[in-house]
């Protein structure tokens, strides 16, 4: 049994793995006590993946570790040679382990002389750290998962924390029904799945949340609530602006917050993902300091981190605007402190280029070098059109990833093979400063190794010896830079770690920072803390003429990010199995729901499927940002999304883009069922997803004739000695064939004229027998399933069950989440699909006549 970390979200969980790759929440870890959500339970299903990296390439060949590590020093000695330091770059990301994000920063600035590294992190917790430095003089999150089970409010703004942080949710679920006096706020302009556990669902314009803080600091300094803090009259005098909220709302949330000594803001992307980030950060603090609630059980500003090494990144200084271990280069001796240690004459002496200045840059043909390294910006980048054709532009793009099968590692000159978890050792941070081992307990497949190795062998190539015998020492390194002079006090202290063996590392158990000695646990922590003056503004473009929609962008419960994991995974495509595009009914117009449709932008666009969604607010659509050119070409919505940027962080507007949604005509809506994953560009549209049983379901749409579609997608399944049953009906429009070979179903090719075909989950599972019988052969290009049951999304992937038995239960007079649980197991597994039953029953109760 193997104790690690989960690689997914800022919660850092802990998980037990047993020799065979069956992982289980980790009772003993402080974060989860054993709880895991849907993707950490699917955590096993993503190792033996297909479309592993397993061997270094160049110029799209097979080369050996040598000639790639060759290649890659030649390439930046190239760049530096014609364009200095500032021609090369790295862009690595909050999925690194803090050992090999040490490294990469360690090259960077060390080696090669520039502070151009960025991180994904600058799309994600970039306006949190800006915040935080101007509130506390450092990175610092006070509090710690507890304070939101010992809260008597917690306020989530602009975060989805029931999908994207289930199991720090499911705590909060938890502390509620023990204690039902406690209140719930949610800030999010949609009515997410978070909002089950509301008592107070504020459904903000985009944008408006500096302007809500501000009114709650006026009311509290009104109610003679606040306390002498050093900015807060310069932060009052600045306190403009009212939220457009039902004014009812705005009292009670105010008058809540007002009463209650203990409470949680919780922040997430909804407030970071835009032009005025660090204004709402700080908006949000500077309630928390004037009224002193902050660093005390139950009490404090929590900024909560997105991927699982977000906090490890910001530790080691990989971003472009910082140095190692909370050093700076605006405290005067600092530098030289660390160019000291390292030994690093040449240590870059200023700030570097944030990633959207990076990547336009390397689009004006600025960069000679770039170093990817755990990300995939060629989709996540905001303005992803200009963001692909800078890195096709670069001389020598390296990427180091664990998949040959991104989007990014695809335009590549050099390709580096990566350890993927289960195989990588190493540390993370998660949100409340915790440090816990990651530790590989597989075998490392084909020629994979681990990033800070293959930092280190360019270093060495380039003249430096960085001496690391493994993750061990790097981690005593890292520490020992926590103990450097700082003429600045900092908070942020591993000096207990500079002398950790490689023993007590191997057996490092979660410990929360600072830790000034050996042994020691770090807990709350009490900034010296000041307030922020944060005028309102509105979204950088806020208006633009003929987009008269707002695109809000974010994360679904089963994906992570651009899939290059859960993609891959049956049951986690099966709660959301196409790119949706959310709108509320009242701004549909002409658009029909199961319709294609095509978000514009001054920057680009995409064509995603309509849902007509009432917990949208209208005025704003919902896409997710997962869908890649593996998944579904035409349905990456980030070549949409507008590259504006806070001026304090420089963390992109992501969260707002004006748009408008324009219908798609087509001549014809399919899908494909096959044993094999075919090419993404089958028809002008198509989203593939892995099925059950090696299965691959295309949904399609073309503007070519139907018959001639039919006939070109049945030609790509043909296979030898397998026949055709065809229902061809071009008057009809019905066009329908399945493939089969001895009774046994190979492939199964629809076409309509709507959107509007016969469920796919029903023929799919005709897939895994091996003959298929006489009543369902009949069915199958009739298209109606056996049992007449309509077609619904899978909302528990642990037990496999769709909304529509959720609602036969109902119906059948299940009445609670645990009559629904003892009815059809739905809910009894991870829970993370708790929120929607308890939606379908809500619904249920409205949809009852009185
Ligand atoms: N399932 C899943 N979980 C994940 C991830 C994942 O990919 N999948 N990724 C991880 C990572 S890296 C991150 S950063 C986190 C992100 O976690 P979250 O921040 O919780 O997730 P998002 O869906 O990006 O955005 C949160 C919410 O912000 C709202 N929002 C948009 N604009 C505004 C606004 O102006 N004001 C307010 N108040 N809200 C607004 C959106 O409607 C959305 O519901 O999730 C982590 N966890
Ligand atoms: N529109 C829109 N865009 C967004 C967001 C949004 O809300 N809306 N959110 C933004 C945010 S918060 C984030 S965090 C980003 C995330 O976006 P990305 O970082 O681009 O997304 P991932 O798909 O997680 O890419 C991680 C890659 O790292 C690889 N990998 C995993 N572990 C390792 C390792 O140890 N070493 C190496 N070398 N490779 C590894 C994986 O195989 C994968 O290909 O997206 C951002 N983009
Ligand atoms: S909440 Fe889920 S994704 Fe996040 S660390 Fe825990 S198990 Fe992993
Ligand atoms: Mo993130």
């Amino acid at each position: 049994m193997t104790r690690s970390t989960c690689p997914y979200c800022g919660v850092g969980c802990g998980v037990l793995v047993d020799a065979r790759g069956n992982v289980a929440g980790d009772p003993a870890h402080p974060a989860n006590q054993g709880r895991l959500c849907s993707k950490g339970t699917a955590l096993g299903e993503t190792l033996d993946q297909p479309g592993r990296l397993l061997h270094p390439e160049v110029d799209g060949k097979r080369a050996s570790w040598d000639a790639a590590l060759d290649a890659v020093a030649e390439g930046f000695r190239r760049a530096l040679a014609e364009g200095g330091p500032d021609s090369t770059a790295l862009y690595v990301s909050g999925q690194l382990l803090t050992e090999d994000y040490f490294a990469a920063n360690k090259f960077a600035k060390a080696v090669l002389g520039t502070a151009n590294i960025d991180s994904n992190s600058r799309l994600c917790m970039a306006s949190a750290v800006a915040g935080h430095k101007r509130a506390f003089g450092e990175d610092l999150v006070p509090g710690v998962y507890e304070d939101l089970e010992q809260a008597d409010l917690v306020v989530l703004v602009g975060s989805n924390l029931a999908w994207c942080h289930p199991v720090l949710f499911q705590r909060l679920v938890a502390a509620k029904a023990a204690r039902p006096g406690m209140r719930v706020v949610v800030v999010d302009p949609r009515r997410t799945a978070s909002c089950d556990a509301a008592d107070l669902h504020l459904a903000v314009a985009p944008g408006e949340d500096v302007a809500l803080f501000n009114t709650l600091l006026r009311h509290l300094h009104a109610e003679g609530l606040t306390q002498p803090a050093p900015g807060l009259e310069a932060a009052l005098a600045a306190a403009s602006g009212t939220p457009a909220l039902p004014a009812a709302d705005l009292a009670r949330f105010c008058r809540w917050w007002a009463a209650t000594p203990r409470v949680v803001t919780l922040f997430s992307m909804g407030a970071n993902q835009s032009s005025a980030g660090t204004d709402k950060a700080n908006a949000i603090i500077n309630c928390h300091v004037a009224t002193g609630r902050i660093g005390l059980p139950g009490a404090g500003p929590f900024s909560i981190t997105g991927q699982p090494n977000a906090m490890g990144g910001r530790e080691v200084g990989a971003l472009a605007n910082m140095l190692a271990g909370h050093l700076d280069w605006s405290v005067p001796g600092e530098h030289a402190a660390l160019a000291e240690f390292w030994g690093a004459p040449g240590l870059a002496t200023q700030p570097g280029l944030k990633a959207v200045e990076l990547f336009q840059a390397a689009g004006a043909g600025r960069i000679g070098a770039l170093w990817v390294m755990a990300t995939n910006p060629a989709v996540s980048m905001p303005d992803a059109g200009a963001v692909r054709a800078a890195l096709e532009r670069i001389p020598m793009l390296v990427a180091s990833d664990c998949t040959r099968e991104s989007d990014t590692v695809e335009l590549a000159r050099i390709r580096l093979p990566a350890l993927g978890w289960g195989e990588k050792d190493g540390t993370v941070t998660n949100s409340e400063r915790v440090i816990s081992r990651q530790r590989g307990f597989r075998p490392w497949p084909g020629e994979a190794r681990p990033d800070w190795w293959a930092i280190s062998q360019v270093a060495q190539r380039l003249g430096w010896d960085f001496g690391w015998d493994g993750p061990a020492a790097i981690f005593r390194e890292h520490a020992a830079v926590t103990t450097l002079a700082r003429p600045a006090a900092r908070v942020f202290d591993l000096a207990g770690f500079t002398a950790l063996d490689d023993a007590g590392y191997a057996a490092l158990a979660p410990t929360r920072w600072p830790v000034p000695a050996p042994g020691a646990q770090g807990g709350r922590l009490q900034p010296t803390a000041r307030c922020v003056p944060t005028p309102p503004r509105l979204p950088e473009n806020a208006t633009s003429a003929g987009f008269p929609l707002a695109l809000l962008t974010g994360r679904l419960r089963d994906q992570w990010h651009t899939m290059t994991r859960t993609g891959l995974v049956p049951r986690l495509m099966a709660h959301v199995p196409e790119p949706l595009l959310s709108m509320h009914p009242d701004d549909a117009g002409s658009l029909a729901e199961g319709a294609l449709a095509r978000v514009e932008s001054a920057w680009g666009s995409a064509v995603l499927r309509l849902k007509l969604d009432p917990a949208m607010p209208p005025g704003s659509v919902f896409a997710p940002m997962h869908w890649t050119d593996r998944f579904a070409p035409a349905a990456r919505i980030n070549p949409a999304v507008n590259p504006a940027v806070d001026p304090i962080s420089g963390q992109p507007e992501l969260k707002h883009t004006p748009v408008r949604v324009l219908p798609v005509p087509m001549a014809w809506h399919g899908f494909v069922l096959a044993r094999r994953p075919l090419p993404t560009d089958l028809a002008e549209w198509s989203a593939r997803l892995p099925l059950a049983h090696g299965v691959w379901r295309h949904e399609l749409a073309g503007q070519d004739a139907p018959a001639a579609a039919f006939a070109r997608l049945r030609a790509m399944v043909a296979e030898p000695d397998a026949a055709w049953v065809t229902l061809d009906d071009a008057a009809a429009g019905t066009h329908r064939a399945a493939l089969l070979r001895d009774g046994r179903l190979l492939a199964v090719v629809f076409l309509g004229a709507t959107p509007a075909l016969p469920a796919r989950d029903w023929l799919a599972g005709l897939f895994a027998e091996e003959r298929i019988g006489l009543a369902a052969r009949r069915a199958l290009l009739a298209g109606r399933q056996a049992d007449g049951a309509a077609p619904s999304p899978t909302i528990c992937v642990c037990h496999g069950v769709s909304a529509g038995r959720i609602a036969g239960a109902i119906a059948g007079g299940a009445c609670t989440l645990a009559q629904v649980g003892e009815a059809t197991a739905a809910g009894t597994g991870c829970g993370s699909c708790r929120p929607e039953i308890n939606a379908l029953l809500a619904a249920a109760r409205v949809a009852e006549p009185a």
